[in-house]
């Protein structure tokens, strides 16, 4: 089954590769480059062929902006199969955006350090790699370096996002409650996402309208990022994207020893790193329900809920050994009854949880990889197998989707799977979990 399985993850990979050297995550669905969807993407090449690996990250970063930002989307090529596409985003707004791509001027989750990292682990090669990722270091490095100098107004060295899709979990409930004090217009529009899926597996119409708003008022201040936290009715600090963030800080930190000679930077980092996980610990961490949990930094308040995003601090090595005890439990206690796979992106115990729609409830493989990689580095390993095992079933039953149902009855029927089909990162990162 593996030999098969990895076949066909292969198989899926080559398919979505472009010849502009980028993968798209899913074709007429997602028809540009993603950022994480990128990094991703990058890991699963890395087992059987490194040059597209690499090419996945250098397209990407040839998109990066002067002031370091990278952007969520990279138009490389012009297709009207996706919808808000370049002219609604309209990156040239920003002085210091791109001038040879046209992206978003939103972000997503900053994997790329720590995906620098797997392509050495995984390499054959070491030497040649290691080459690589010298000639492009730096330029995660400025990324890392644009979060912290523009979006942390508090000094806090937890970063914010503006936008719910610069979480990578769109439609998650933990955004409801911004949006419900939104007075977004009612925009006219043609949706092109629901002509690709199901609508009952997407955002609503009225979700769309608030997504639409908040870029408008960021465009209306030309992408700056100052006005952005001025004025965005958005503004969140996010687990699940400062994990990552802390995460690719320690992965710059171990990849600039290797190189050598850039002290200065590895303190920086070091620097960085430190502040931003006693911040996670002291402000992200809710003892009560012993999950790292939202603050919306706009209306003042934590977002008391828990998500698949809850346990990726695991991951970056965030919680002391207690504190990842207690939080295990409240994965194990919510997320993981028996008759349910591993994980629900949304705590399945809430009344806000949908078992088929997106963000509110489905499992997607990039979560479960890194909560798989954080439940090993605490040596939860029977938890983690169990993850990866889960991974494994929600594949082989109903192929590379983009995300699957949790509940065992109905994923076992082989009607479990959602979104788009053939999946870049559920293929590349499956890839990952069966050579582990
Ligand atoms: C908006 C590409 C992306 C993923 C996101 C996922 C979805 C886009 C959309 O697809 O978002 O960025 O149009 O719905 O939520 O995590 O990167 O796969």
């Amino acid at each position: 089954m593996k030999d098969k399985l990895l076949a066909e993850a292969q198989k899926v990979l080559n398919a979505n590769f472009q010849k502009e050297g980028f993968t798209i995550p899913s074709k007429k669905l997602y028809p540009f480059q993603w950022k994480w969807d990128s990094g991703f993407i990058a890991i699963g090449y890395a087992h059987y062929d490194m040059d597209k690996a690499e090419s996945e990250i250098t397209t990407l970063l040839d998109a990066q902006w002067a002031n370091g930002f990278i952007p969520h989307i990279v138009f490389h090529t012009d297709t009207d199969t996706y919808f808000p596409g370049a002219d609604f985003h309209q990156s040239a707004l920003h002085p210091m955006s791109s001038k040879k791509y046209r992206s978003t001027g939103l972000v997503q989750p900053p994997v790329l350090g720590f995906v620098l990292e797997e392509l050495y682990e995984i390499s054959k090669n070491k030497k040649a790699t290691l080459q690589y990722i010298r000639s492009q270091i730096d330029k995660v490095y400025d990324n890392h370096q644009y979060f912290y100098q523009n979006r942390d107004p508090l000094n806090e060295g937890l970063v914010y996002i503006y936008h719910n899709w610069e979480s990578g979990t769109d439609n998650s409930p933990i955004w409801d409650g911004i949006f419900e004090n939104l007075d977004s217009p009612e925009y006219d529009f043609e949706r092109r996402d629901t002509s690709h899926v199901n609508p009952e597996q997407r955002p609503t119409k009225r979700e769309y309208d608030h997504y639409l708003h908040i870029i408008d008022i960021a465009k209306k201040y030309k992408y700056d990022d100052q006005k952005i936290a001025a004025h965005s009715p958005f503004l969140v600090q996010d687990p699940l994207f400062n994990a990552m963030l802390i995460k690719s800080n320690e992965a710059l930190i171990m990849l600039y020893g290797l190189l050598g000679g850039d002290n200065i930077k590895i303190k920086q980092l070091e620097k960085w790193q430190e502040k931003a996980v006693f911040q996670m610990n002291k402000k992200l961490f809710d003892e009560d329900l012993n999950a790292y949990v939202y603050y919306d930094l706009r209306n003042k308040k934590h977002i008391r809920l828990i998500s698949s995003s809850s346990f990726t601090p695991l991951f970056a090595g965030i919680p002391s050994k207690k504190d990842a005890e207690n939080l295990v439990n409240t994965l194990v206690s919510r997320f993981g009854g028996e008759d349910r796979y591993l994980c629900a992106s949304f705590d399945p115990t809430s009344t806000h949880f949908r078992p088929k729609k997106y963000w509110r409830g489905p499992v997607w493989i990039n979560l479960n990889w890194i909560l798989f990689r954080g439940l090993k580095r605490y040596e939860f390993k029977d938890l983690a197998r169990r993850v990866k095992e889960d991974s494994v079933q929600l594949v082989s039953k109903n192929g590379y989707y983009e995300y699957f149902d949790c509940r065992k009855e109905v994923l076992d029927s082989g009607n479990g799977a959602y979104g788009g089909n053939n999946f870049s990162w559920s293929a590349a990162l499956l890839i990952d979990m069966l050579n582990e």
